[in-house]
């Protein structure tokens, strides 16, 4: 559960980082594809090469997901909540890898901003990540 605190952090970083996480989130599915080549199974449809437009594309999209939680910090089941229908139906993609993508967007974030990852920001911004983990995946059954 985020605390005040943890919401006040993500939501601070969120503005501080503003236009460029769409960049950000197609540099963290690079990251992704490179360390975890398991998560490239899931995109046999993409060119995965890194900065490829597919690739800036799908970073967009999750951009905008993690900025509509971030949005909706205190509501973020019903904001995703269309999203979480998608994962479970149709993309069913394994819950261990949300773990994988979270953890490439925390050292992303770290990279651009290290200045303001700090430690307290670093583990709320984990817990964001967690609690979005969570909602895409509510629905698998
Ligand atoms: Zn996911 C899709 C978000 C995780 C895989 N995604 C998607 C989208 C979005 C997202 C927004 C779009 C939708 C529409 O179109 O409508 N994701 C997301 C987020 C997360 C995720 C926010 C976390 C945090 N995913 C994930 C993972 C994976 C995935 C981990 C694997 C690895 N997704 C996916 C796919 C898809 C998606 C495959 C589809 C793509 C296309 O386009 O085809």
């Amino acid at each position: 559960v985020l605390s005040s605190h943890d919401k006040s952090n993500v939501k601070g970083l969120f503005g501080k980082v503003g236009g460029h996480l769409e960049e950000y989130c197609a540099e963290t599915l690079a990251r992704m594809f490179a360390a975890y080549p398991q998560t490239k199974t899931y995109f046999p449809h993409f060119d995965l090469q890194p900065g490829s437009a597919q690739v800036k594309a799908h970073g967009k999209k999750v951009a905008g997901a993690l900025a509509e939680a971030a949005n909706h910090i205190d509501d973020i089941a019903s904001a995703l909540s269309k999203l979480s229908d998608l994962h479970a139906q149709k993309l069913r993609v394994d819950p261990a890898n949300f773990k994988l993508l979270a953890h490439c967007f925390l050292v992303v974030m770290a990279i651009h901003h290290p200045s303001l990852l700090t430690p307290e920001v670093h583990a709320s911004l984990d817990k964001f990540m967690c609690v979005v983990s969570t909602e895409l995946t509510a629905k698998y059954r």
